[in-house]
């Protein structure tokens, strides 16, 4: 498989530097913690390491050094496709290259092969009431699967360390397979008839996600599928659901086990849910003011949100200080095909005002639109209206990074997590320098 002989092929040198480097330098210190940050949610303590993708406060992701932008530029696109193969994606988050456009169609006939669901995990989904959350149903279907784990049957078989990344990288590639099947099932099954999705070999990631989703601007959702996977990938490892699989996974819980909780902690509304929650909030305003409303009436609903005591839903951020590129590269796509669209327009008139009044306010330290700000408008334009659903479609693209992460890991021997807990007395004492 391409993507395992590349990892094999840069693995040697990668452990020798990280070998050395904790060897000659382990004693280096690297930042301090300070008792607000203990009690602060470990907010900007620096104490995880990846090189897959990293968050510059003021400038936002960059995927293996590369902006979003750069990205979408760069990977190579399925013909008459204006965004790249999601499998390019995958390849540049594992190998750290931009892969031909063979190399990532090598990636998607991986996918191709692997993308079958069994039917017992349709079967488990069934079984669920029917109000049950999609992202609940999507972690028990993630879990579902692992039964056919191959690295915790390899695992018990007595494989080697050395030899965990290569069962790690199979498991990988068969989820995330195997995760646009069962997001578009749990569609299906909530929503519409029920009917088990067919995974077509000729299409790419995006095409098939947007076939097995029924839209009717099949090209256009497919677009969109590429973009909003891509984005979502990863976000560094600090994120909630970054984090969370990674500390499960640090325990040789193989990717099903890890990834299903990185799902429970992408399902909470000050993390994936927000998208969700986003949308509801534009069309409070729409339906408030029966279209887009003035600049006076939006301010006033923002005002009313917060002095319920609520929050404004995608703004603000742990790390970013500036807008988020990946909102900026979905504004960007929408105002490119549907800039006319109500919901485009006032997510565009929230973006201009939101912002003054969270800094009028004064409590949030970044005022600028995340992710969420805009993720649900585009998947309402092209009739995903059910915006519970759509913190499943940022799990499917964050599976792409926290798998990606996850392979490295095991190939990179990182340990189980372990920080260390303290009382509050033990932090007076410190406070009072006793
Ligand atoms: N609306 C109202 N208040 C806010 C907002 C907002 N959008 N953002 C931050 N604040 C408040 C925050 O609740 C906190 O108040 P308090 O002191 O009363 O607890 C204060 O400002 C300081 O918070 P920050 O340090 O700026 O933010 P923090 O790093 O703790 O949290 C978020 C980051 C993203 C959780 C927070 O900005 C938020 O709740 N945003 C709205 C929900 C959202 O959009 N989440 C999606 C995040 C992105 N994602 O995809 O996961
Ligand atoms: C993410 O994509 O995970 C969010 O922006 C949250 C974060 O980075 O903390």
């Amino acid at each position: 498989m391409i993507l395992h002989d590349k990892i094999a092929a840069q693995l040697p040198a990668l452990r020798e530097r990280v070998t050395k480097l904790v060897k000659d330098h382990g004693e280096v210190v690297v930042g301090d913690v300070t008792v607000a940050q203990v009690y602060g949610g470990m907010r900007s303590v620096k104490s995880l390491v990846t090189d897959i993708s990293f968050v510059d406060p003021a400038e936002g992701i960059r995927f293996r050094g590369m902006t979003i932008p750069e990205v979408l530029a760069a990977l190579p696109k399925p013909d008459g496709a204006q965004m790249p193969y999601v499998g390019g994606l995958f390849y540049l988050l594992i190998v750290g290259e931009v892969p031909t456009k063979e190399q990532a169609q090598a990636v998607e006939a991986e996918w191709a092969r692997h993308a079958e669901v069994p039917e017992y995990v349709y079967k488990t989904l069934r079984a669920m009431p029917a109000d049950t959350h999609p992202m609940t149903l999507f972690s028990q279907g993630v879990l579902a699967l692992q039964n056919g784990s191959y690295f915790a049957r390899k695992y018990h078989e007595g494989m080697h360390k050395d030899e965990y990344w290569e069962a790690a990288l199979d498991d990988v590639m068969s989820l995330t397979a195997k995760l646009p099947m069962i997001a578009a099932y749990i569609y299906h099954l909530k929503y519409k008839d029920g009917k088990e999705p067919k995974w077509d070999p000729k299409l790419d990631y995006g095409a098939n996600f947007a076939s097995m989703m029924m839209v009717e601007d099949q090209q256009g959702y497919a677009d969109l599928a590429r973009l909003y996977f891509i984005i979502h990938s990863d976000h560094e490892s600090g994120n909630a659901s970054a984090h969370a699989t990674h500390l499960a996974g640090s325990t040789l819980s193989d990717i099903y086990y890890a990834f299903s909780a990185g799902l429970n902690a992408l399902a909470g509304p000050l993390h994936g849910l927000a998208n969700q929650e986003c949308l509801g909030w534009l069309i409070g305003v729409r339906d408030m003011f029966g279209g887009v409303p003035t600049k006076e009436q939006l301010r006033k609903y923002a005002w009313d949100t917060l002095d319920s005591g609520q929050v404004i839903p995608g703004y603000g951020h742990a790390v970013l200080r500036v807008p988020d590129p990946r909102f900026t590269a979905q504004m960007k796509f929408a105002k490119a095909r549907f800039a006319d669209d109500t919901l485009v327009r006032i997510a565009d008139m929230v973006f201009e005002i939101v912002p003054q009044v969270l800094k009028e306010q004064g409590k949030a330290k970044n005022p600028a639109p995340n992710v969420d700000a805009i993720s649900g408008t585009l998947q309402y334009y092209y009739g995903i209206k059910e915006f519970d659903f759509y913190t499943v479609l940022f799990g499917v693209g964050r599976a792409l990074g926290v798998s990606a992460n996850y392979v490295w890991a095991r190939a990179l021997g990182q340990p189980i997590e372990r920080p260390k807990s303290l009382t509050t007395k033990m932090l007076e004492d410190i406070a009072a320098g006793k």
